[in-house]
């Protein structure tokens, strides 16, 4: 039996102050993160519940520049936003600390400066995109230009959002310039790499080993596609001037890679703690019997099982995580959350709209978590969870039984007769439950607690509805004590099992049955002795109307009218005849189709050009199987040098457009007769 931990470190991924955050953000990781440290403390455990801002990275040096602000502006205002958001949701962190601050700086400057002693870093000259117009070294999201995999023209110089390829800024097809819109140049610079390759067969012993029992599916097959790919030297110094200076001879005019810095954020916050409440912080990070958990999105799994792990390992002074339940994305109304759309429930202006249901949002995220895959947020199931879930059954089984206790008892518990049998096994039913709930949070499934919460509201219910204590009272008012002295405990079990989700209403609930115990309480045999006098009834959830979910509606349509109204500025520089007559394109029919082992994103084409037939990678399997595009009529670039994409040599790139929904459509003769080869002018 392995001891349980002395205490919890629990970490959320650090926002970035670049923007506010949305319903995505606390669906993917501050509600699981929330509900895990709040249950651990009614359990009577030691938790360190760490964040906050994380403040360097070139999407906030790209903001500043964009909104004619100082970085320095931008994060103060954002890392207020988000401060508040998260206090409005009751996201119970025991720390908020920001990355600009001189804590972070010195931790993550020293962890830098030990393992450049111990030789850890291999320095490089490399060739680096260079705008000349800017006089600067162009960090990747510096970068855009059109992905070599789909054609994306606004993919960016590390990834491509569109079929999610990590690139590099070289790979792209006419890069540009976000500083100044000219055409980047290939310079020498020096950066400090960390050797990840050599620290392949930690991770494999590790995680690909030791958490293929118990790491989610979705993490563990991440990492090990990572492995497969084999990890390769990744440099953690950039040429920017926002960030941590490179503490090293020749950092000049450098920072630390915000992915190098941003994880040991969580340390440096919680040094931060410590020192408030005048604790050491060591224990914490550094001791065996400490469990260390981090709640991210799918998106920072590589930052967090494999970078940062390996930083901390490599400095031989940290534990490593337990898990890292991450989860998958959350969509609004069946798109992606678009912050440059503008495609979100933002948590303030929710907290403007919806000024006291913090607690339906919680649930109705938790409910529908993207917890094993991307799911998809909608305010018509926002409004049916909480009229027929919320409403009907939990705030309706509490108002019951307070009120009815009020009325016949002047809101004193009463004391029971002897019990039969539905009374015993609505009481063995409520004594169950910790265990029920305890199983599925300390296993990172949130959706399911969520669920058990419901059901012991059902369970209260339906002994109430049977019991009918409101009809008994003329003829048996004793066993009504017995009745409502019953159901008095499930409430008060659910006052603190439904708490980790529902805070507010939780407090709510606390406050009308004048009750504040903890979590293994509930296993007692009561919960309110009696004699104990309640407080004041009050409603825990209000109905929502249809038009109230309309306005939210109308406003996302709006947005979305803005964003397609907004002009649009030619994707590209403008090209003479003579550049465009260079370009050899070609129709052609697709022959075979099949998927490239390890990526999602990719299909291996055998393209029919007539005279000729072509091996063609194309990112277009996300949104067509192999078999859906045999046969295929379709415009081919013929004349692109080759490329090598996953082991496969390319020869020439698919047109394809993107539609208002981001799904990528053949531009292609429709005629299907059109014979493969003719050359499109
Ligand atoms: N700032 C959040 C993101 O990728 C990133 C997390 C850092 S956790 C150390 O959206
Ligand atoms: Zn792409």
């Amino acid at each position: 039996m392995i001891k349980p931990p002395k205490r919890y470190t629990v970490t959320a991924a650090l926002p970035y102050t670049n923007g506010p955050i949305h319903i995505g953000h606390l669906a993917g990781v501050y509600v699981p993160a929330d509900i895990y440290s709040r249950y651990l403390r009614l359990k009577g455990k030691d938790v360190a519940f760490i964040c906050g801002s994380d403040e360097h990275g070139v999407a906030i040096a790209i903001k500043a520049k964009k909104e004619g602000k100082t970085p320095q502006e931008v994060i103060d205002h954002y890392d207020q936003l988000i401060r508040k958001a998260f206090d409005g949701f009751g996201i119970s962190f025991d720390n908020y600390s920001r990355t600009s601050r001189k804590v972070h700086h010195d931790t993550a400057s020293a962890i830098f400066k030990q393992l450049e002693e111990q030789g850890q870093f291999t320095v490089k000259e490399t060739e680096q995109l260079y705008d000349p117009t800017a006089d600067a070294f162009l960090a990747d999201r510096f970068v855009t230009g059109t992905c070599p995999i789909c054609q994306n023209s606004e993919a960016y110089g590390d990834q491509c959002e569109s079929c999610g390829s990590s690139l590099n800024a070289t790979d792209l097809i006419d890069p540009k310039s976000t500083l100044s819109g000219s055409q980047p140049v290939l310079k020498q610079t020096k950066h400090w790499f960390l050797p990840l390759d050599k620290s392949e067969d930690f991770i494999k012993e590790w995680i690909l080993e030791g958490h293929k029992d118990d790491w989610k599916t979705n993490v563990y097959g991440q990492v090990k596609s990572w492995i497969d790919n084999g990890l390769q030297p990744r440099a953690v110094t950039r040429d920017l001037d926002w960030g941590i200076p490179v503490p090293s001879e020749g950092g000049a005019g450098k920072v630390l890679y915000v992915w190098f810095d941003a994880p040991i954020g969580y340390i440096s916050s919680t040094k931060e703690w410590a020192e408030k409440n005048k604790i050491d912080w060591e224990p914490y990070w550094k001791s065996e019997d400490t469990q260390l958990v981090h709640f991210i999105g799918k998106d920072n799994i590589v930052f967090h099982c494999i970078i940062f792990p390996i930083i901390l390992k490599n400095t031989g002074a940290f534990i490593l995580p337990e898990n890292v339940p991450a989860n998958e994305f959350l969509n609004l109304e069946g798109k992606k959350i678009s912050t440059s759309k503008n495609w979100a429930v933002w948590l303030h202006e929710y907290l403007t709209d919806f000024p006291d249901k913090q607690d339906v949002l919680r649930y109705v995220l938790t409910a529908n978590a993207p917890e094993t895959k991307d799911n998809d947020f909608t305010w018509k199931e926002f409004q049916t969870r909480n009229n027929s879930e919320l409403v009907a059954i939990l705030g309706n089984f509490i108002n019951r039984v307070v009120v009815l206790t009020d009325k016949y008892y002047e809101g004193a518990v009463p004391s029971p007769g002897p019990f039969n049998d539905k009374d015993r096994s609505a009481l063995d039913g409520l004594q169950a439950f910790p265990a029920i709930m305890e199983k599925e949070i300390e296993n990172y499934r949130f959706r399911s607690y969520s669920q058990e919460v419901i059901n012991l509201s059902r369970l209260g219910n339906k002994y109430l509805a049977e019991q009918e204590p409101w009809k008994l009272i003329k003829t048996d008012p004793e066993r009504v004590k017995t009745i409502l002295y019953t159901a008095l405990q499930i409430a008060a079990g659910l006052s603190i099992l439904s708490e980790p989700l529902l805070p507010f209403t939780a407090q709510k609930m606390k406050d009308m049955l004048q009750l504040n115990p903890l979590w293994d309480d509930v296993k007692e045999e009561e919960l309110l002795v009696p004699g104990h006098a309640l407080g004041t009834a009050q409603l825990l959830f209000q109905k929502i109307e249809d038009e109230e979910i309309n306005n939210q509606l109308d406003k996302l349509k709006k947005n979305l009218a803005n964003e397609e109204n907004e002009p649009k500025e030619p994707a590209k520089k403008m090209i003479s005849f003579e550049d465009f007559s260079q370009m050899d394109l070609r129709t052609g029919t697709i022959l075979q189709a099949e998927k490239i082992p390890k990526s999602k994103k990719l299909l291996l084409l055998k393209v029919d050009l007539g005279s000729e037939q072509r091996t063609i990678v194309s990112g277009i399997a996300n949104h067509y199987g192999p078999e859906e595009v045999i046969g295929k009529k379709v415009s081919v670039l013929a004349n692109l040098a080759p490329r090598n994409i996953f082991g496969v040599e390319s020869q020439g790139m698919l047109l394809m457009a993107e539609d208002q929904d981001g799904r990528l459509i053949f531009i292609a003769p429709e005629d299907s007769t059109t014979p493969s080869g003719l050359s499109i002018r």
